[in-house]
């Protein structure tokens, strides 16, 4: 479990060079007054006119039963890989196209192992088992009468970015990123469950196992149970959707996407890891010495400028405010850096708040694009003192025969005629 990017990452961070930022940022508060350049478009709808959807009454309820965004925004979509596999497994966030850092529910990406099974709630279980004092069979009424809380938490797949070990690959942030989404979940702590069934002292480990066709099945420390780990029934006020587990799913906050059970039917508690099939033949991490890496359970500090971003295009020169993500399973972010140079010289985001553990956090920064070509980035800091590595270093520390757990520095070159395309710098 032990890392080694941690090692080789956690040094050389510069200090922020405050100077340089209040002066581009000073510069930058300039440049606002200038009016965004789609005003100057003379259209029948816009002033001093009155806009035609002012003068007749609008339609009628579109969506009543449940609402979906305005036709306009028809493009902002998951995506399926790119390019496309064979067969498709798992589909993307739009990263780039969310305002907020909350992740809506029809956007939340997917990835199944046997795709989405129907489960009728009423004939639903969740069996507690192994090492108990009281084993327990919980229908959904009854986990639902339990004490709940609502946490708001990231879930990455192990593989998100993986092709990024090799070549730039995807063109926007949801093709490199987009296995990531961010929720507010409601369930029980895993704790509560196992104080009911009455965990052992000698049980270290629990079997946590999904009732879709791939039985998807993963061994979990007791460390993580009885610390954060959830069983989750609703995600952002209403109750799971399918395809991320309904009715009811293992959410262990920071643990790579892999080990948050959909469909969770049981769980058993034990001695020893059970050396499952996602823990063995995948889910471990090939290392450049031919050793693998096993149990690489937490998602480490990663980031993505999102505006301005791949297949985006700035259109003016002068003030633009850098957006972006920033996450770690290990905790709270602390810290974004931008770099507009290639990763020369590095000045501090802004966090946007409520900064919460293992949760996505919004940063910006203003800057003032010149209209010259250039590469920008951003690296995340978290509590452990974590920083991300820059690509050479991650591979220098792992390799590239691993599929899992890429996170190194995203680079977006900007052209001069503003156009942003993906790079490895
Ligand atoms: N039962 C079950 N749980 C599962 C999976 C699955 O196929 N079956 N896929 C896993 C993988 S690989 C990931 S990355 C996450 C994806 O969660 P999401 O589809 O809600 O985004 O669920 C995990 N839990
Ligand atoms: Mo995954």
């Amino acid at each position: 479990m032990d890392d080694k990017v941690d090692d080789v990452s956690r040094d050389d961070v510069p200090a922020p060079s405050r100077r340089k930022f209040l002066a581009q940022a000073s510069a930058a508060a300039g440049a606002m007054a200038v009016p965004p350049a789609a005003l100057a478009e003379n259209g029948a709808n816009l002033p001093p006119n009155v806009p035609e959807w002012s003068r007749t009454q609008g339609r009628p309820f579109l969506s009543p039963a449940y609402g979906l965004p305005s036709p306009f925004e028809k493009d902002v979509v998951r995506v399926l890989p790119n390019p496309p596999a064979a067969f498709p497994t798992g589909t993307r966030t739009p990263l780039q196209e969310l305002k907020g850092s909350i992740t809506p529910n029809g956007l939340f990406f997917e990835r199944h192992h046997a795709n989405v099974p129907m489960i009728d709630p009423r004939e639903h279980r969740l069996m507690v088992h192994g090492l108990v004092e009281r084993p327990l069979i919980f229908s959904m009424s009854e986990l639902m009468r339990l004490p709940a809380v609502n946490r708001i938490h990231f879930i990455e797949c192990a593989g998100n970015s993986s092709a990024e070990f090799t070549r730039p690959t995807g063109k926007t942030a949801q093709e490199v990123h987009g296995l990531l989404s961010n929720a507010e979940w409601t369930g029980v702590m895993l704790s509560v469950l196992l104080r009911e069934a009455g965990a052992r002292p000698e049980a270290r480990w629990l079997l946590c196992e999904g009732a879709d066709a791939a039985s998807m099945t993963r061994s979990v420390p007791m460390e993580k149970a009885m610390d954060d780990a959830m069983v989750v029934y609703a995600q952002n006020g209403e109750r799971l959707r399918p395809e991320q587990g309904y009715p009811l799913r293992l959410l262990l906050p920071g643990f790579e996407g892999n080990m948050n059970i959909k469909w969770l039917r049981r769980i058993k508690l034990g001695t020893q890891p059970w050396h499952t099939r996602e823990e063995t033949s995948t889910y471990t991490d090939l290392m450049p010495d031919g050793t693998a890496r096993q149990f690489t359970f937490a998602m480490e500090a990663k980031s993505c400028v999102l505006s301005p971003s791949g297949g985006q295009k700035l259109d003016v020169h002068g003030y633009h405010e850098i957006y972006g993500v920033a996450w770690s399973g290990r905790g709270r972010i602390t810290a974004v850096e931008i770099s507009t140079d290639a990763g020369k010289t590095w000045q501090r985001a802004r966090l946007q708040e409520p900064v919460l553990p293992r949760a996505l956090t919004a940063f910006r920064a203003d800057w003032h694009w010149d209209g010259k070509p250039c590469v920008l980035q951003s690296r995340a800091i978290d509590e452990t003192g974590f920083v991300q590595p820059t690509r050479a270093r991650l591979i220098a520390a792992r390799g590239t025969a691993s599929s899992y757990h890429y996170n190194a520095i995203q680079s977006w070159n900007i052209d001069a005629n503003g156009g942003v395309t993906h790079v490895h710098a």
